[in-house]
C-alpha cells in the first residue's frame, strides 16, 4: 500500500479507536478526561501526541480484566506474560483479534519465506505464552503445514527435523543454536535436511548471533518481534533482505520516543518503541510503552514493502531479563527471597549461556543466623528457594548460597544483574 494511502487509513482507524476506548474502557475515559483531551480533538495523526500513554503498571493495576473493552462473552482467548508482582499481565482476544493476529503472523511467515507448500516445525511453546499459538494460526492462515511440536524435548525435535522434512523452523534464536549443537553431537548432518528458513524472536539477539546460526544451520535466520500486550509475535518482522523489521503499522501505530521526556526522537535515533493498537477489539491500547529500545531505519526496503522498518531491539528501559524466552524481573525473585526465612534480601542474578541455553544463577546471602558449614542444611535451603522460584517464574534456576556480607553493597542503585551472555 502506498504510504500516503495508508496514512489516511491510519487516521481513520485512530479516530474510530479513540471513540471506541472512550466509550468502552472506563480507564481510558478517566485518563482522557484528566488530560483534558476528547476523541474529537484527534484530527491528524500528529494529534496522537495529545493522548495519554499506557504502561505495564496500568495493566497490572487493572488485573486481570479491567482494561478489556468488551464483555467476557466476546473474548474467545486469554494469553498472559509474567509481570513484576508475580502476577501475569493478562490479555484477551475477540474472534476478530484472533483473525487480525493470524493475518499479521501470516504476513510475517510469508516475509520469512513461507508459502502454502511450507512445512513449519513450530518449536515455540504452546500455552499462555503467545509464541506457539501465534505461529500456529498464522501458518494455517496461509495454508502451510504446521507441526505443533511446541518447545523442549530436543531429541524429538531432531527426529522431526530429520524425518518430517520441515523447511521452516520457529523458536527462540538461542534454542536454534542449542538444537544445532545437539544435532552435531548426534552426527546429524543438518545441511542434508530440507530446512531453508528460521523465524526467531521472543528474546534479544545480535547480528553476530545471526551469523553463528546461519553457519550452523542451512537457513536464513529471520527476526520476528512482538509482545503479548500488543498481540503477541507478528508486530514486526524482517523480510528476506534481513535489513530491519517491517512494522505492520496499519494495525500497530509506532512512535519512537525519548523515554525520559516522552518527546519523539530525531529520525533514525534510538528511543523507546510506543505502540497504539489501531484495530484491536478485546484490549485496545493507546500509546503503550513497550520499554523496548530501537530506532526507525530510513529509506526504502529493497523487498518493496512500504511498511516502516525498525532496527533489531537494542535493549530495554527497565531491568527485565529474558531467560529462554520467558520474561523475568529481578523483583519477582526478590519477592520469593524475602519469604524464605533463611535467605537475606542481598542477591545477584548471574546469567550465562551454556550450550546456547540461558542459565540463571541466583546468588544469595543466607542471613546471619543460619550460615553453617554443614553442607546438607544449605542444600535444603537452596532446594527450597529453587523450588519457590520455579513455582513463580515457571523456569528452573540455579541457587547458590553465600556467607552473609559477601555480596558487594552499593551506595546507589544495587547492581542486581550480571549478564554474561554475549549477544
Ligand atoms: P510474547 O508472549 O509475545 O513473547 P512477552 O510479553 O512475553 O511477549 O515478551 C515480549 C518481549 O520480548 C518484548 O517486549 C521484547 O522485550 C522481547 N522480544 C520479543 N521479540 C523480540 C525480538 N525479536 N528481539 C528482541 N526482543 C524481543
Ligand atoms: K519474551
Ligand atoms: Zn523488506
Amino acid at each position: 500500500m502506498d504510504v500516503s494511502v495508508r496514512a489516511s487509513l491510519q487516521l481513520y482507524r485512530l479516530k474510530e479507536l479513540v471513540w471506541y476506548v472512550y466509550d468502552h474502557v472506563p480507564f481510558y475515559k478517566k485518563k482522557f478526561d484528566e488530560k483534558g483531551v476528547h476523541p474529537r480533538d484527534i484530527r491528524s495523526l500528529e494529534d496522537i501526541r495529545l493522548l495519554p500513554m499506557t504502561t505495564k503498571t496500568d495493566l497490572r493495576d487493572n488485573y486481570p480484566y479491567g482494561l478489556f473493552a468488551v464483555p467476557m462473552e466476546k473474548i474467545v482467548r486469554i494469553h498472559a506474560s509474567s509481570g513484576t508482582t508475580g502476577k501475569p499481565t493478562v490479555v484477551g482476544y475477540t474472534a476478530s483479534d484472533i483473525a487480525l493476529w493470524s493475518e499479521v503472523m501470516a504476513r510475517s511467515l510469508v516475509s520469512a519465506g513461507a508459502t502454502k507448500h511450507s512445512i513449519i516445525q513450530n518449536a515455540y511453546g504452546y500455552g499462555l505464552f503467545t509464541g506457539g499459538l501465534g505461529v500456529h494460526y498464522g501458518a494455517e492462515r496461509i495454508g502451510a503445514t504446521v507441526i505443533p511440536i511446541s518447545g523442549g524435548n530436543t531429541a524429538r525435535q531432531l527426529l522431526v527435523l530429520e524425518d518430517f522434512g520441515p523447511d521452516i523452523i520457529t523458536c527462540t534464536p538461542s534454542y536454534s543454536l542449542y538444537l544445532a549443537e545437539e544435532a552435531h553431537k548426534k552426527g546429524l548432518n543438518l545441511h542434508k535436511l530440507n530446512l531453508k528458513y528460521g523465524l526467531f524472536g521472543a528474546e534479544p539477539w545480535s547480528e553476530a548471533m545471526r551469523d553463528e546460526i546461519e553457519r550452523m544451520l542451512p537457513i536464513k535466520a529471520i527476526n520476528i518481534y512482538g509482545l503479548s500486550e500488543i498481540i503477541g509475535p507478528g508486530v514486526a518482522c524482517e523480510c528476506l533482505e534481513q535489513k530491519g523489521l517491517h512494522i505492520y503499522d496499519d494495525h500497530f501505530y509506532p512512535e519512537i520516543l525519548n523515554p525520559a521526556t516522552g518527546e519523539p526522537v530525531a529520525p533514525g535515533e534510538q528511543g523507546e518503541l510506543v505502540i497504539t493498537t489501531l484495530t484491536k477489539e478485546g484490549i485496545p491500547l493507546i500509546r503503550y510503552r513497550t520499554r523496548d529500545l530501537t530506532r526507525f531505519l530510513v529509506g526504502e526496503c529493497a523487498c518493496g514493502r512500504t511498511y516502516p522498518r525498525i532496527d533489531r531491539i537494542m535493549g530495554r528501559t527497565d531491568d527485565m531479563l529474558i531467560i529462554r524466552g520467558v520474561n523475568v524481573f529481578p523483583s519477582q525473585i526478590e519477592e520469593v527471597l524475602v519469604q524464605v526465612e533463611e535467605a537475606s534480601p542481598h542477591y545477584v542474578l548471574i546469567v550465562d549461556r551454556e550450550n546456547n541455553l540461558d542459565v540463571l544463577t541466583v546468588m544469595v546471602e543466607v542471613n546471619d543466623r543460619v550460615f553453617s558449614d554443614e553442607i546438607k542444611g544449605l542444600e535444603t535451603i537452596e532446594q527450597k528457594i529453587r523450588h519457590e522460584i520455579q513455582n513463580v517464574l515457571g523456569i528452573s534456576v540455579m541457587v547458590k548460597l553465600v556467607e552473609p556480607r559477601t555480596i558487594e553493597r552499593s551506595e546507589g542503585k544495587a547492581k542486581r544483574i550480571i549478564d554474561n551472555r554475549k549477544l
